[in-house]
């Protein structure tokens, strides 16, 4: 049994990595916005720590991920999210404490949905689908993702061409925008 603690992200021997706003230059889309917040302060918007048991054919890795509540403008914090680099590669999500969305987008028609990922809650990634964790609430919203272990994370795309919606606060409900 691996033991974690939703509060500082830790889980079994593994250090969580760090992610500040400087990490997330190009994710938000109010260029403006994420400049003056990042002259303010860079703040951590959120950690992740993974478990690598084995790495064979057949085996499983797992994280556990916590993103800060806050906003960048009126879009909410959130993962740089990125695509496996084994395309096939699914994911299942399991929402620990916190409330907030998945921003799932098909790699080829560019279809995209937002799911609710919370306590109790499973989210099942399909393979060949860009995710992205979106924190919708005030308080840390905390989750593992377990995956295949030769999955492997592909950001390069990402950073490119981004998720082609933004998930924004409005009177203080998300909302699903086209970027542009
Ligand atoms: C998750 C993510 C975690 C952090 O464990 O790695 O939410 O998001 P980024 O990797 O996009 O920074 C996962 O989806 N692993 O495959
Ligand atoms: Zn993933």
């Amino acid at each position: 049994m691996t033991r974690f603690d939703p509060i500082s992200g830790a889980i079994g021997e593994a250090q969580p990595a760090k992610r500040h706003l400087a990490d997330l230059r190009g994710c938000f889309r109010d260029t403006g916005a994420f400049e003056r917040a990042l002259a303010h302060d860079n703040r951590l918007v959120y950690t992740v720590a993974a478990v690598e048991p084995a790495a064979g054919e057949g085996d499983l890795h797992y994280g556990l991920g916590v993103i800060y509540p806050g906003l960048v403008g009126d879009e909410y914090f959130l993962t740089k999210g990125h695509l496996h680099t084994w395309r096939a590669a699914a994911e299942l999500y399991i929402g620990i404490a916190g409330e907030g969305l998945m921003l799932l987008e098909d790699e080829v028609t560019r279809e995209n949905r937002l799911v609710p990922l919370q306590p109790n809650g499973v989210v099942y990634v399909p393979g060949h689908t860009a995710h992205r964790t979106v924190n919708t609430s005030d308080v840390p919203l905390t989750y593992l993702g377990v995956y295949p272990a030769r999955a492997g994370h592909d950001y390069g795309a990402i950073a490119e061409r981004n998720f082609r919606s933004v998930v924004i606060n409005r009177n203080g409900k998300p909302h699903l925008l086209e970027r542009n």
